[in-house]
């Protein structure tokens, strides 16, 4: 660690490193010195993410654009190394760092309408700040990642290659799947209609991806590695994904799995104070397939891991895998009621 940190920070220096945070793909680690939150170090994930550098171009892309508009970059944007380089290489790994930024936090789970809000109104304002934006210029980190046609594929092929006693085991779950067909025709109308616009989208709109201040106003998005070309229903998505249930996506509990609707109005709030004018009304039609896409989708990508034992997600006991499945399709039917 310490080797690593010499190569952004030269070699005079006196600070510590601690694991942090729950993502399930990247290591992440606080930097601290005497207890002072300084960086965050992270070591990519290259099974997920192939090409790191697409990633640090992408983000030269978004802040030159803010720069030429004149608005502030609102975002952390990392570090490069002494060399010059945006990420220091160890043994093949690649581990960027970013400074801390003073006196925020992120939670874990959203525990008000508030909170809901001010996350949205943060993603909300991230599409909406690169409005003209060139969006040929970002790379697609992950190729095909909230393409549903490509994600329903993927789940058919881990019917047809995954572990046979597990595809059993998972009778009930793959029925429910199938019963929901209609969520992925509708993506595929989606595709089919220019109507729908691409744009600069976060993908991964969970609340730990918002900084919060001490009164907890939202700061900005954080965790910038998903920003490509998306529709809007990504991000709104997966808000209403995981900021409705009061229990997340690792409980096993499912009577603590449910949609409330005073989060469901205050996420569309949020997100529509910036992004009101930029969708049209065609788009706005969208709102409740938001969250039955993405809660749908994860389910699926959830299942197939498990089925295909378990390759992509980290898991922290066997079937962790096969409950956060089981957790999701108990969501969607949650979600659909709420707007019914
Ligand atoms: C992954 O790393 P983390 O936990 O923020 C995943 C998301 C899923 C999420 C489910 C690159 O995000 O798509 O929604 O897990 N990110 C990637 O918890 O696959
Ligand atoms: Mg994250």
């Amino acid at each position: 660690m310490q080797e690593i940190l010499s190569a952004f920070l030269g070699t005079n220096h006196e600070l510590d490193t601690i694991p942090f945070g729950n993502g399930l793909i990247h290591s992440t680690y606080k930097v601290q010195n005497n207890g002072k939150s300084l960086y965050i170090l992270q070591k990519l994930n290259t099974s997920v993410f192939k090409n790191p550098l697409d990633i640090a171009d992408n983000l030269d892309h978004l802040s030159a654009f803010l720069v030429s508009r004149q608005q502030e970059v609102f975002f952390p944007m990392p570090m490069h190394t002494l060399k010059g380089e945006p990420y220091a290489l160890q043994q093949g790994e690649y581990y960027r760092l970013t400074p801390f930024v003073p006196n925020s936090r992120s939670f874990d789970s959203c525990n008000s309408p508030d909170e809901a809000y001010e996350a949205a109104l943060q993603f909300g304002r991230f599409t909406s700040s690169f409005e003209g934006f060139d969006i040929r210029l970002l790379k697609p980190s992950i190729p095909g990642f909230h393409d549903l046609s490509f994600r329903w594929k993927q789940f058919n092929e881990s019917l047809s290659n995954g572990i046979p006693e597990r595809i059993q085991l998972a009778g009930n779950e793959i029925k429910l799947v199938m019963d929901n067909l209609h969520i992925v025709d509708r993506f595929n109308a989606v595709l089919q209609d220019r109507a729908y616009q691409l744009r600069v989208t976060h993908h991964d709109t969970k609340i730990n991806n918002v900084l919060f201040n001490e009164y907890k106003k939202g700061i900005c998005p954080i965790d910038l590695d998903t920003v490509m070309p998306g529709y809007f229903i990504s991000d709104l998505g997966d808000m209403f994904r995981t900021y409705l249930s009061p229990g997340s996506e690792e409980e096993t509990d499912l009577e603590t799995i449910f949609a409330r609707n005073d989060f469901k109005d205050a996420i569309i709030e949020g997100y529509l104070s910036k992004m009101a004018d930029q969708l049209t009304s065609k788009e706005k039609e969208l709102i409740p397939y938001a969250g039955e896409f993405m809660i749908f989708m994860q389910a699926i990508r959830f299942l197939a891991d498990f089925l295909n034992g378990d390759v992509y997600y980290g898991i922290k006991y066997e079937m962790n895998n096969f409950d956060r499945t089981k957790n999701q399709l108990h969501l969607l039917k949650s979600y659909q009621r709420l707007f019914h």
